[in-house]
């Protein structure tokens, strides 16, 4: 069991537990949470947050016990920016702070080199959101996701571009990331195998601001779609100036782009953006209305994408430490392949890999801004 007594916090958070008559009885079981919480992308990385944070607030006050002992749950949350580099330091952190399991991280950029780090530990780690086939294919028991991955989405977008939209020529530009590329060679190769003319391929970066000289490029080429791998804080102002240089074509992209904030980042251009999400769509999650009324309630805005993955990565987490009778980390690992959990995004049930046994993907676009449901693919 690892347990971390009420006596070994900090002074302040010793202070407050004197106050209440049942604090020494609690056993403190931190789990880990990872994503960029600064940046470009800390509104998903904060999304993540507050999903994880709505879980652990409720299993703590409805009370939990393993094994006889009272526990309260502490969510130990870091910021790794969405750089691999940072991503490993913060995981070696959360290794020596003692954490029996891990929600994160958020890009596949930073879940690929942490999960070594975890899995040496033997800590279960659940990322809500990381979609690159290539973190669960290493053979570790550690790893696991709730989100369908690029392999899957990307032949959807493509598919539905051929077929709904007519798109007959594309041209491809990547964010140089796990993520962006992953994903956008994935598209390729579908888009490929269905006739569609790949115009151009090019590379920018997921810091990058003025996408002005592969655009002027690409308009060049007159191509039907931009397939932009890549995640909004990028793909949008990158759409936007498609528009200001009088580009024409359509945008598809994944769910790194599908947020709402998109129509934010892109403005009128974010009409023309059609994206695709792991998962069935919130409205149609058997939970999924209560659940972003509930998130509002407690934030006081509405959720961006992955929040009710990285809650349910918490309560499969507490799910697997029921089951296992303990909060011993390998113990929790051991128990995760037989996970039957039925939560907000729907049922948690997992393959060898660690990756979801039964994929959904949502394909939207947006009216006046605000992001529309348009189909739905079970893979
Ligand atoms: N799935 C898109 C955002 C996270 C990632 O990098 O995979």
């Amino acid at each position: 069991m690892r347990f971390e007594s009420g006596l070994k916090l900090t002074m302040r958070a010793t202070l407050i537990l004197a106050t209440c008559s049942t604090a020494y009885a609690d056993d403190v079981v931190k789990i880990g949470h990872v994503a960029p919480l600064t940046g470009g992308m800390a509104h998903l990385g904060k999304d993540n947050e507050n999903g994880a944070t709505l879980a652990i607030e409720e299993i703590n006050a409805k009370g939990l016990l393993i094994a006889g002992r009272k526990i309260k749950l502490l969510l130990d949350t870091q910021d790794d920016a969405g750089d691999p580099r940072t991503a490993t330091q913060v995981a070696q952190k959360l290794v020596d702070d003692n954490v029996v399991a891990v929600v994160g991280h958020m890009n596949s950029g930073t879940t690929i080199p942490a999960s070594r780090i975890y899995s040496d530990a033997g800590i279960l780690q659940i990322s809500p959101s990381a979609t690159n086939p290539a973190y669960t294919l290493q053979g570790f028991k550690t790893t696991y996701r709730l989100v369908t991955t690029d392999a899957q989405q990307a032949p959807a977008i493509a598919t539905y571009a051929a077929s709904k939209l007519q798109v007959r020529s594309v041209a491809i530009v990547d964010d140089s990331t796990a993520y962006g590329q992953g994903l956008a060679t994935e598209f390729e190769k579908q888009a490929r195998a269905l006739g569609i003319k790949i115009i151009s391929r090019d590379a920018t970066n997921d810091r990058a601001v003025d996408f002005r000289a592969i655009l002027t490029k690409i308009k060049g080429g007159n191509p039907d779609a931009i397939m932009y791998g890549g995640m909004d804080a990028t793909g949008g102002p990158f759409a936007k100036q498609a528009r200001q240089l009088g580009v024409k074509a359509k945008f598809l992209g994944g769910d790194g782009v599908c947020s709402p904030k998109l129509s934010e980042l892109a403005g009128q251009a974010a009409d023309d953006v059609i994206c695709s999400e792991p998962g069935q769509a919130l409205q149609k999650m058997p939970q999924g209305a209560a659940f972003a009324e509930k998130y509002e309630k407690r934030y006081g805005h509405s959720l961006q994408v992955y929040a009710p993955a990285a809650y349910d990565a918490v309560y499969i987490i507490v799910d697997a430490m029921k089951r296992a009778n303990s909060t011993d980390p390998k113990k929790i690992v051991a128990v995760m392949p037989v996970t039957d959990y039925h939560g907000v995004t729907g049922e948690a049930l997992f393959d060898s890999k660690g990756d979801l046994r039964h994929g959904v993907i949502s394909l939207y676009h947006y009216v006046s801004g605000k992001k529309k449901l348009l189909d739905s693919v079970s893979m």
